[in-house]
């Protein structure tokens, strides 16, 4: 389907529906979070009962795009049905956490950019050379003639911005650079969004970064780094654990570093790691598929139950020495 064609079932749709859900993924990021956001704002000036509908609190950081009484967290109880439901950046149904069940067969919506993308939906619409779901909300508004500004421009900001790293990543295209454009002559302070959405950390993330950085280690002459937390080294986090968003970056952003593990103790015992890697040649994912993890050639992770931090973080010196072809401990 063509954005002209799922436009026009988009634009029926809407019209015929009085209730209007929408839902971004789990752990919403900024781009799940701005183009929910930004789409409630658009079917509200349509007149629509609009509801985003978010499975955790909104995290801190992305507390400016909270501005209105139509962002709501899921209660079981009252659950999230409606005349037409939107999915929003989510590649997959389980992506929907314990909101799966608000989403029936019929008149179900899902704009995304995932590769991954199921198409689970009655209606898909997916654009995988789209930086961000963000960016085709905005095709999509302006399809429909919204005129964008205020808070819907900042909220389509934040979500193409957060998923393109602040227009620095590789799915950067022109387009996302001409969207952000257009959102910019709106009047919004791009130097306030982006100072929230990228700089600025609340103080228990500064002491964690800290941590981090403390208990970084390099290895193999430098190729890898790894940091390695038990859970009173983070006590002061009270559980918060969104303040772990990044940090695994500190290992593949110190200068020759070509693969990187974030390796913690959880409060329960379990053993997470993140893993990161500087090139393509190497690829985390498989070391996070062999642990019934998943994730991405260079962004990957898994959670290991049966074995100890140090059991661990000997386990992955042991994957990395294989690469590096080395023997250090
Ligand atoms: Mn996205």
């Amino acid at each position: 389907m063509n954005l002209n064609e799922f436009c026009e079932a988009f634009e029926c749709a809407v019209e015929n529906s009085g209730s209007i859900v929408i839902l971004p993924h789990v752990s919403a990021d900024g781009d799940a979070l701005g183009s929910a956001i930004a789409m409630g704002y658009f079917l509200i000036s349509k007149n629509k009962n609009a509801r985003v509908v978010l499975e955790e609190p909104i995290p801190d950081k992305y507390n400016f795009l909270n501005n209105d009484d139509f962002i709501e967290l899921y209660e079981p109880v009252r659950g999230c049905a409606a005349d037409m439901i939107i999915a929003l950046d989510t590649g997959d149904i389980n992506r929907l956490g314990a909101r799966k069940t608000c989403f029936p067969a019929d008149n179900t919506w899902n704009i995304d950019h995932h590769k991954t993308n199921t198409g689970f939906a009655k209606n898909n619409y997916v654009d995988t050379l789209a930086s961000s779901t963000g960016e085709i909300v905005f095709r999509i508004m302006e399809k429909m003639d919204y005129h964008i500004c205020c808070r819907p421009a900042e909220a389509l900001f934040t979500a193409i911005s957060t998923d393109t790293g602040g227009l620095r990543y590789s799915n950067t295209t022109p387009d996302s650079m001409r969207i952000c454009a257009s959102l910019l002559e709106t009047g919004i302070d791009i130097a306030e969004i982006s100072h929230r959405a990228f700089d600025m950390m609340p103080y228990p993330k500064v002491l964690l970064q800290g941590a981090a950085i403390d208990n970084m280690r390099l290895y193999f002459n430098g190729d890898l780094a790894v940091i390695t937390l038990k859970s009173k080294d983070y006590d002061f986090l009270n559980g918060k654990e969104e303040y772990f968003d990044g940090i695994v970056n500190l290992t593949v952003n110190t200068e020759g570093v070509r693969a990187g593990a974030l390796i913690r103790e959880t409060s329960d015992g379990t053993i997470k790691v993140n893993l990161r890697s500087a090139e393509d040649g190497i690829d985390v994912s498989s070391l996070a598929g062999a642990n019934n993890g998943g994730g991405h050639v260079r962004a990957a992770g898994f959670t290991d139950a049966s074995r100890s931090l140090e059991q661990v973080k000997e386990y992955i010196m042991g994957y990395f020495a294989e690469i590096f072809g080395k023997n250090e401990h």
